[in-house]
Order: structure tokens, then C-alpha cells, then sequence
């Protein structure tokens, strides 16, 4: 038998067993269609972007490994990102950072960049027919160096960069108009001190206001919408962090916009899953940054872990899968970038997979009729269903891939393309 007929043998007898469980795999995969993932370009070149590409990383992040290949201009990044993006399934999204602009080989300060250094990308997701994103860049700067931006106590400072991100909102308003696909716009700021400060009052409140001024500005909210990405500490800036979860979960709330939530900004105790269907009672949609801490916010690639299974049956189990915007942030400079591209969406697409296929009814049942002990059976159960017949049937029917079949097409890029550079 050959192996499509195999997929397909292994899938309907998948579809049957979860049709005895009360699940439905035709309407999942319907589901997994309209769940957009939005891959971010940071790991194309490990977060250097085009606008210095010999500047260094700061802002408290750091990309570590030196695996040869990585993007050095847009029309490589673009590549490698296409390259990913066949080999994924379903339907994506590219989240830009300011920094990976199109400034035609002039310097272009950060509180001028505008729409029209980014026609290149524009053109590109036309092609691709996907999506854009965008973020501002507020770190890599030397209006950063102080350690704070928006935050920053010098006035002429804070106004550089609540320029910065107006501009930037400008710019996702203009992608979501040309590409008819309203564009999320993250604000992360990497604000905060290496030790104890006696300002935390006066930083936030510079932070508030300064957000005040941002928003002042109205964009038209089918373009483009604003989230703010909160954080726990940085590498270098220990001590403090301006945009905590408490003060974007404060500002979020009062302004009605969007939080984003990333899995690598918390104590490494708390679950991000939990905060789900808390935060969704007060804010209506959410932006989540998939990725994997290990140890500290080190921004591994995601795997299907226990903490991104949790994340999506949290939202699955809230009934928000419409109201989440999903991000990837993971940046490993120490394995194949587009390996690292295409591992990590899938696994965040396998997470979006599993929680649609819970049986989810009979376990609300047995939840709300107090059968605790059936609960536990059917969720330990679900683990064991056959799952990777659906994916797979999933992926061929998008003509991608099957199975370990991508490895091969990256390890024949690298060859052809990555090992050039
Ligand atoms: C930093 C934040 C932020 C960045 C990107 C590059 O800790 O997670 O989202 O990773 O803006
Ligand atoms: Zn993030």
C-alpha cells in the first residue's frame, strides 16, 4: 500500500475512534484552517534585523549559538521564511520587528521610519498571502543604553520613542489596510535596572504616560490593534522591570486593549495556562508569545510541551480559540533557523491540534456532574488517542510534508542555499 493510502487508512480509523469519544475531526481540521500562527522573523538571523546588521542585541535578551546560515538581508530572510513556510501546514502570519525594515542602505533613525520601508515586505506577504504583524523596536539603540525608554527620566528620551512606536502604529495600520488582514502591534519594552532602584513609582508612571501619549493618537481599529507585552526580568536587569505583569495587566484592562502573554516572562512556577481564562474576563482578546523558557526566558523553540498543551486547552476550554492572536518568540542561534522555524510551528500547530480533539463534552459532563474519577480517566485516555493519524492526514491533505519528511528538504537548503552564505 503506498503511504498516502496508509495516511489515509490510519486516519479514518482515527476519525472513528474520536467519533466514539464525540469528537469530530472533520470540524477540527475546519478549525485548524482558520488558526493563523505568526511567525516571528527574529529567528531568521537571531534578532539583528537590517537596520544595523553588525549592531549588538540588548534590551536583556540574548540569541546564543553561531550556527552558520543565518540571513543576512531581507531578501534572505524572505527566503528562508518561505522556505519554512511551505513546509508547515495551515495558515500563517509574519510578525516584523521595526528593526527589519527596508532602509535601503541609508541610516534611518527610528523616530522616522514609515510605512514605505516596508513595501518590500508588503509585496512579499502579497505574494505569500499571508498576513502581517508588527512590533516596535525599542532595544539595539543607543537611546536605550540608559536602561530605560519610554520610561526613561529624561523627557527628551521618552519623546524619541513615543515617536518611535506612533510611527510604528502608522506602519501596522498601513499593512492592515494593504493587505486586508488587520495587523497586531506589540509594544515591548525592555525598561528596568540590574539592581535595586527607589524610582519604581517614577518609571512607571513615566510609562504610563508616556503610553497615554502613544494612544493619544487614534488608529482605526479594523487596521491594526495594540497589545502590551509584560515581563519579568531581563539578562542584565534583574532587579526591576517597568512593564511588569501587574502594570500592563492594569493598563490593558483600563485602556481596552490587548495584553500579550509570554510563556518565558513569569516565575518559572507559574502557568500562563491559568492566566487564560482569568484574564479573559475583563480583556476580550489576547496576544500569547509561544515559546520555551528553560531555566530563565531563554526563548528555546517550542516542543509540545505540557505547559503549551495546557495553553491551548485553556483557550479551547474558555472558548476563545477566535479571540487569540498566536505568536511565536523563540530564537536559537545554535541549530538550523529554518529546522528551528518549521519545528517549533508545528509543534505549537500539534498543541492547537490536541486541544481540539479533547472530548470535551463528556468531560465537562463528568466536571459538572462531580465524576472526578472519570475526569481524570478520559483526560489520561485522550492522551493516548490516535492523534498523529490526524496530523498527519492534516498535513497531506495541505501538501506538505508528512512525518519526518521536512527534515530531509532543510538538510538539502542548507546544502543548497545556507551553506553559501
Ligand atoms: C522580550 C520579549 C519580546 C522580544 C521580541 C524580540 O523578552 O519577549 O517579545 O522577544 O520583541
Ligand atoms: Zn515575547
Amino acid at each position: 500500500m503506498s503511504k498516502t493510502e496508509n495516511i489515509k487508512k490510519a486516519y479514518e480509523l482515527a476519525k472513528e475512534r474520536y467519533a466514539e469519544m464525540g469528537v469530530d475531526t472533520e470540524s477540527v481540521l475546519k478549525q485548524m484552517d482558520i488558526t493563523a500562527i505568526s511567525m516571528h522573523c527574529w529567528q531568521s538571523d537571531d534578532v539583528v534585523g537590517f537596520e544595523n546588521p553588525d549592531g549588538a542585541l540588548s534590551g536583556g535578551i540574548q540569541a546564543t549559538g553561531n550556527y552558520p546560515g543565518k540571513a543576512r538581508t531581507i531578501e534572505q530572510a524572505q527566503q528562508d521564511i518561505s522556505k519554512a513556510m511551505s513546509l508547515l501546514p495551515g495558515k500563517q502570519r509574519l510578525n516584523l520587528h521595526a528593526i527589519y525594515g527596508d532602509f535601503r542602505s541609508g541610516t534611518v533613525e527610528r523616530n522616522e521610519i514609515g510605512p514605505e520601508h516596508f513595501d518590500t515586505w508588503i509585496d512579499w506577504a502579497k505574494g505569500q498571502g499571508v498576513g502581517l504583524d508588527f512590533n516596535c523596536t525599542l532595544f539595539s539603540h543607543p537611546n536605550a543604553d540608559s536602561g530605560y525608554t519610554l520610561s526613561d527620566n529624561d523627557p527628551a528620551i521618552r519623546e524619541f520613542w513615543i515617536e518611535h512606536v506612533i510611527k510604528c502604529r502608522d506602519i501596522a495600520a498601513h499593512m492592515g489596510r494593504e493587505l486586508g488582514s488587520r495587523s497586531v502591534h506589540n509594544i515591548w519594552i525592555p525598561d528596568g535596572s540590574k539592581d535595586l532602584t527607589v524610582n519604581r513609582y517614577k518609571h512607571r508612571a513615566h510609562l504610563k504616560d508616556s503610553l497615554d501619549k502613544i494612544l493619544a493618537v487614534k488608529q482605526d481599529a479594523s487596521l491594526m490593534a495594540d497589545a502590551v507585552e509584560a515581563k519579568l526580568f531581563g539578562i542584565g536587569l534583574e532587579a526591576y522591570t517597568v512593564g511588569s505583569h501587574e502594570f500592563y495587566l492594569g493598563y490593558a484592562v483600563a485602556n481596552k486593549m490587548m495584553l500579550c502573554l509570554d510563556i518565558g516572562h513569569f516565575h518559572p512556577t507559574e502557568q500562563v495556562s491559568d492566566k487564560v481564562s482569568a484574564v479573559f474576563q475583563f480583556i476580550p482578546e489576547l496576544l500569547f508569545h509561544v515559546t520555551r523558557p528553560i531555566r530563565w526566558d531563554s526563548d528555546h523553540v517550542v516542543t509540545l510541551s505540557d505547559e503549551v498543551r495546557a495553553l491551548f486547552e485553556e483557550i479551547v476550554w474558555a472558548d476563545k480559540l477566535d479571540k487569540v492572536n498566536i505568536g511565536l518568540d523563540f530564537f536559537d542561534a545554535s541549530i538550523n533557523r529554518i529546522g528551528a522555524y518549521v519545528t517549533g510551528v508545528r509543534a505549537a500547530q500539534k498543541a492547537i491540534l490536541l486541544a481540539l480533539l479533547n472530548p470535551t463534552p463528556q468531560l465537562r459532563a463528568y466536571d459538572e456532574n462531580g465524576q472526578y474519577f472519570e475526569r481524570l480517566a478520559l483526560l489520561e485516555e485522550a492522551k493516548s488517542m490516535p492523534f498523529g493519524a490526524v496530523w498527519d492526514y492534516y498535513c497531506m491533505t495541505k501538501e506538505v510534508p508528512v512525518g519526518t519528511d521536512f527534515i530531509a528538504e532543510i538538510q538539502q537548503y542548507e546544502k543548497t542555499e545556507l551553506s553559501k552564505r
